[in-house]
Parts: structure tokens; C-alpha cells; sequence
């Protein structure tokens, strides 16, 4: 990387979509610096930098700013392209590849983050979406027989889908509900082994004991509003 290039994230440390950014950047090798920022007391540079969504993250690449995790991580695999690649090199693959991305962030992130923040019949329901979204990424990694999503190493959608691995069993245990039964999901179960114990993947999550306490107080909040969509 030159020496003058200026890359930077703003992220908040409990956010799954960041944690893609900052994976993506990691396996990749590109060293940035990370600026903490406060999604519930916004900074001005968050607000200008992000002023459609206002949210995080953001990654600063010298004069450019980028929003999205999704437009982030293609971003980051156009950028630097040498050292590795997240989307597969094929259209065909990379179009399957976009597919799963968007199927389970539409699916499953909000199924389960709706389980999360609703009760009775409303959290049956929503737990029930939930496996069955996970139900088709189970087939598809059956049908892929590979380590991971993207083949024999971490690709876009492990990354895309990185959260179930780590967010997703800290939900279950805040909202008292199970979604991910290893018998009825044994190829995800383990993929979600080998996703979390990679070296860069391990070393780059928040703390698990934070982040039962942090979604616990925001189950709380949300399931006192009207509002509880996806305000993770
Ligand atoms: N679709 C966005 C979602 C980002 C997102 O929801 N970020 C949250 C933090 S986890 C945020 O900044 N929330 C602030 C807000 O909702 O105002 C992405 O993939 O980057």
C-alpha cells in the first residue's frame, strides 16, 4: 500500500455491518484507522460524511467516502485487488454471490432482529421466518460442499453472513429463543465453527459478555417503542 494513502473507518463497536468493513479490510491486508462514533449522539462529521442514511459504516479512502457495507466490501475488492479476492471472478458467481448477500441481509438480519424485539405471536412468527431463510443458506452451502461461501477461504458472502455466527447466538440468548439448531442446521453449524475461529475473524469481534448487556438494554428500549426495525 503507499505510504500516503489514507484510509479510515467510522464504525460503532458493537455494529455487524462494521465488522464487515473491518474483516474485509483485514484479510486484505490494508491497514486503516478506526474512529469510534456514537450512534446515539451523532457526530457532525458522521452527519456529513453519511448524509443520506446518517449512519455507520463509513470508510474514508483518501478524498472518497464510501456508505454501505455492501457498497463498502465491493468497494474495498475493486480497490485492492491483488492481495485477495472476496467476489468470486465469474459473473455468474459474483451475481449468485451479490444474490445470497442481499437474500439473507433482507431475510434473515431482519427476521431474527425482529425475534429480538417482539413478543407472543409476533416473535413466533418472526422466529419462524428466520429458520426458514437460514433453511435455503443451508442448502446452498450443502450444495457448495466447500468450507465456505466463497470456497476453500472467506469470501464476500462469509463475510456478508459473518454475523450469524457470533451476533446471531448472542440474540438467542437475549431474547430467550433458539433459531439455529445444530441438528436441524449441521452445515451452517459448521461453517459458523470455522468462520469464528479463523485467526483474523477471532481477533476482530466485541466482547461477547458487552454485547449481551448492550442488546439486552436495546431489546428493552425498542420493545417500549412502536418502532423496533432494525435499529441494531
Ligand atoms: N444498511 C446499512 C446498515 C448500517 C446500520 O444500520 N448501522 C447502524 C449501526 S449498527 C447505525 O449507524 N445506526 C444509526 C441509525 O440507525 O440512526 C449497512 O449495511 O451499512
Amino acid at each position: 500500500m503507499a505510504k500516503e494513502e489514507v484510509v479510515k473507518v467510522l464504525g460503532f463497536w458493537v455494529s455487524p455491518f462494521v465488522r464487515r468493513v473491518e474483516w474485509a479490510l483485514k484479510l486484505k491486508g490494508v491497514d486503516y484507522e478506526y474512529i469510534e462514533e456514537d450512534i446515539f449522539n451523532k457526530s457532525s462529521s458522521l452527519i456529513q460524511l453519511n448524509p443520506v442514511h446518517k449512519k455507520v459504516p463509513v470508510l474514508i479512502h483518501n478524498q472518497k467516502i464510501i456508505a454501505e457495507s455492501f457498497i463498502i466490501l465491493e468497494y474495498i475488492d475493486e480497490t485492492w485487488k491483488d492481495k485477495y479476492t472476496l467476489l468470486p471472478q465469474d459473473p455468474h458467481e459474483r451475481a449468485q454471490a451479490r444474490f445470497w448477500a442481499k437474500f439473507a441481509e433482507e431475510k434473515i438480519t431482519e427476521a431474527a432482529w425482529n425475534a429480538l424485539c417482539s413478543f407472543g405471536d409476533e416473535k413466533e412468527r418472526a422466529i419462524k421466518l428466520t429458520i426458514e431463510a437460514l433453511q435455503k443458506i443451508e442448502e446452498e452451502l450443502k450444495l457448495k460442499g466447500k468450507q465456505f461461501f466463497g470456497g476453500e477461504r472467506i469470501g464476500y458472502v462469509d463475510i456478508a453472513v459473518g454475523w450469524i455466527s457470533y451476533w446471531l447466538p448472542v440474540w438467542e440468548e437475549v431474547g430467550s429463543m433458539k433459531i439455529l439448531e445444530s441438528q436441524q442446521f449441521p452445515a451452517i453449524s459448521s461453517w459458523m465453527h470455522r468462520f469464528i475461529n479463523h485467526p483474523l475473524i477471532k481477533d476482530n469481534l466485541p466482547p461477547r459478555d458487552k454485547m449481551v448487556v448492550y442488546f439486552k438494554g436495546r431489546r428493552d428500549v425498542l420493545t417500549s417503542e412502536p418502532h423496533g426495525w432494525l435499529r441494531i
